[in-house]
């Protein structure tokens, strides 16, 4: 029985996940979960689009280093399907700051500090549209 919206969500394995080769236990944890992987590919993030995607922190501190830690190199971009895959997302990776990040979760078991935690999960439906759209176009 459906007991949720069904969604998209936009997985990131950023470029420090891809380097420690982590990119299959990343996908294959949202695939053990029930998400349904709907699209993938590997590719960059430039300059450009990251200072699009992570606008929000403009002018923040960590803003700089936040844009060369996601244009450092090669990232895969992953789309994921469900009911409510977007909360899924973001209880599979955990709390932004690793140590706040409980273990069992991509960050708690993975990573170390907020700049480089390995992964990023669309934060709602809305934004999940907008995202998907940035990096696959029309799927
Ligand atoms: P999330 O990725 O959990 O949705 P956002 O959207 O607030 O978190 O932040 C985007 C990215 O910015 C995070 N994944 C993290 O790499 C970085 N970030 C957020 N807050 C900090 C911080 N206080 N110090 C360093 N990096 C940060």
């Amino acid at each position: 029985m459906a007991t949720g919206a069904v969604e998209r969500t936009l997985i990131i394995v950023k470029p420090e996940g891809v380097a420690r080769g982590l990119t299959g236990e990343i996908i294959s944890r949202f695939e053990r979960k029930g998400l349904r992987l709907v699209a993938l590919r590997m590719g960059r993030v430039s300059e450009e689009v990251a200072r699009v995607h992570y606008g929000h922190h403009a002018g923040k501190p960590f803003f700089p280093d936040l844009i060369r830690a996601i244009t450092a190199g090669p990232v895969v971009f992953a789309v994921f399907e469900g009911e409510n895959a977007v909360r899924v997302g973001r209880l599979l990776i955990g709390a932004t700051n690793p140590l706040e990040a409980a273990p069992g979760t991509i960050r708690g078991d993975f990573a170390l500090d907020s700049l480089h935690n390995i992964v990023h999960a669309s934060d709602a439906p809305e934004t999940a549209a907008i995202e998907i759209e940035r990096f696959f176009g029309t799927l």
